[in-house]
């Protein structure tokens, strides 16, 4: 008999060919795979300097989501609205850089989903714990909607919510595993997306959580 968290990992996935969502999105199983742990390591770094927080939304209300960045550009959200700043409000710094591994993948997997030349300013790191969730919006705080996001999913899986050009529109979802990269870009960049809350679950890499990277080209 296996030990209980043993039920909640997910099984190997190796790479395989990219999948068409719809046109402009691409999902990538396992592209990040054999480079997970030192994915890992390098946002453990990032979080050591940059300490994952909970934002606050303009309506005043603390995040689920656990937010840091790396980059010349992170988002934040606040009070008076959301935006990409070049400092780190809690430490009045500026991010730490982008690790090149970090970059690289990204770079990677945007070329082998049809988008070459990506070079991404700007990565967040989210960190879901059971239950943690993310509602229902578009990414529109990106100065130019011609780059594509480059997602990386690791840890715990999660049920990703993918809806059409308004927010009414009826929303697919898709299990997002350890490993898998999505990009999204041309007509399928301003969809609205959204994450269900995390199942609980133990993942040998990264406990009860699932991590999250977007990289983009914000400024
Ligand atoms: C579809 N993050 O940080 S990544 C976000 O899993 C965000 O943490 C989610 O949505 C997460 O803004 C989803 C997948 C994703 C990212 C960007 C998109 C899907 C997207 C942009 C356009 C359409
Ligand atoms: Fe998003």
């Amino acid at each position: 008999m296996n030990p209980p968290t043993r039920l909640f990992v997910d099984p190997p996935q190796p790479a395989q060919p990219p999948e068409v969502l719809e046109p402009g999105a691409l999902v990538l199983r396992g592209f990040a795979l054999d480079q997970a742990a030192d994915l890992l390591r390098a946002v453990g770094q990032v979080a050591a300097q940059a300490p994952l927080r909970h934002l606050v939304t303009p309506g005043g209300l603390g995040m689920s989501v656990a937010m840091t960045n790396c980059g010349a550009l992170g988002w934040v959200s606040d009070r008076s609205g959301y935006r990409y700043d070049p400092i780190d409000p809690d430490s009045g710094q500026p991010w730490p850089a982008m690790p090149a591994r970090l970059r690289q993948l990204a770079g990677d997997a945007a070329q082998a989903a049809g988008y070459p030349g990506f070079v991404p300013d700007a990565c967040l790191v989210n960190r879901y714990a059971p239950g943690t969730r993310l509602s229902l919006h578009q990414d529109r705080d990106e100065g130019n909607y011609a780059h594509p996001i480059v997602s990386v999913s690791l840890g715990i899986a999660a049920m990703f919510l993918w809806g059409g050009a308004q927010r009414a529109d009826k929303a697919r979802r898709m299990a997002l595993m350890h490993g898998d990269v999505v990009v999204w870009g041309g007509p399928a960049r301003l969809r609205f997306h959204g994450v269900l809350p995390l199942p609980d679950g133990s993942h040998p890499l990264t406990g009860a959580h699932r991590i999250n990277l977007t990289f983009r080209k914000a400024g």
